[in-house]
């Protein structure tokens, strides 16, 4: 189970300001227990989904406490449900109620910080781009990439079981056969080349938005449509920063690594890189051991 603890810094990741723990920022046994009990928010995920990442970026971004509960694909249909969601992760449970749906989890962020810092700016076009991109770039790099990683279980299992449930981990990895027949039918995989395109499509189509010149996607400042295409492409160009560990070029079979350096190399993959880098700063380290 992971935990993060609010700080003062409403720039910054959420353990930046917390003390006692030395030199390594996670906290461990009592401490972070003691950060458990603090912890008003539960955030149920998919560790390595991109949107659950919206989720969590947005959150820390606030500064806002919360207990991420991982699960793995399958379990996940029942964790939401539980929690009061639709079937997908991400679901925050809170004191104000429980919000499904990565926007809306965004939105609830953006209640705690002052109109210029939020991230829905008020501006139609932000959140029309960021339904956009959830409902296109969303899926289709989703596709994408587990084309790639089902072969590999050995690849895909040590990244995409950090922090759930030790019975989840060893059920997913015993039933995995099962478990890619299930994900293929369920993510609609057949079509590699056909997924690559669309990714491509929405790629060029941010880098054409950008093409003036301008810094960020709409309204001369950070948004929602920032975040929303950095965590979106992030399962395509493997952010180092991202809050779960990704594998990275070096460790990937080259039909795989070709395609993460092809997009890592396009205007907007280098975009997405330069968001999680200068403003997903240190999220990994600052995340609490499982
Ligand atoms: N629109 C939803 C999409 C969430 C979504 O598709 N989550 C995935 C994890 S990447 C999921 O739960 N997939 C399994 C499913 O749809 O059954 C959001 O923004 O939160």
């Amino acid at each position: 189970m992971q935990v993060l603890d609010g700080g003062a810094d409403h720039h910054g990741h959420a353990l930046r300001d917390q003390a006692h723990h030395g030199s390594d920022p996670r906290p461990r046994g009592a401490g972070r227990l003691r950060v458990g009990d603090h912890a008003l928010r539960r955030l149920v995920t998919i560790p390595i989904s991109h949107y659950c990442e919206k989720a969590r970026w947005a959150l820390e971004r606030a500064g806002l406490t919360y207990r991420e509960e991982p699960h793995v694909q399958g379990v996940h249909q029942f964790a939401s449900r539980r929690a009061g969601g639709h079937g997908t992760l991400p679901v925050l449970i809170t004191e104000h109620g429980t919000f499904a749906d990565s926007e809306w989890i965004v939105r609830y962020a953006d209640l705690h910080l002052e109109p210029e810092q939020r991230l829905f700016t008020g501006d139609p076009a932000v959140e029309q781009l960021c339904r956009e991109l959830d409902a296109g770039l969303g899926p289709d790099g989703r596709r994408l990439i587990y084309a790639h990683m089902l072969p590999r279980p050995e690849l895909m299992l040590a990244y995409n079981n950090q922090a759930v449930p030790a019975w989840e981990a060893k059920a997913l990895t015993k039933l995995y056969p099962f478990a890619v027949r299930w994900a293929t039918r369920e993510l609609a995989l057949k079509d590699l080349d056909g997924d690559r395109n669309q990714v491509l499509q929405a790629f060029d189509a941010i880098a054409q938005r950008r093409s003036d010149g301008r810094k960020h996607l709409l309204g001369g400042r950070f948004t929602a449509a920032d975040l929303t295409f950095a965590c979106l492409a992030a399962a395509v160009v493997l952010p180092p920063e991202y809050g779960v560990a990704l594998p990275q070029p070096e460790e990937l079979p080259d039909a795989v690594r070709e395609d993460v350096e092809r997009f890592r190399a396009h205007p907007a993959g280098a975009y997405a890189l330069e968001l999680f880098a200068k403003r997903r700063e240190n999220a990994f380290a600052q995340r609490a051991a499982s």
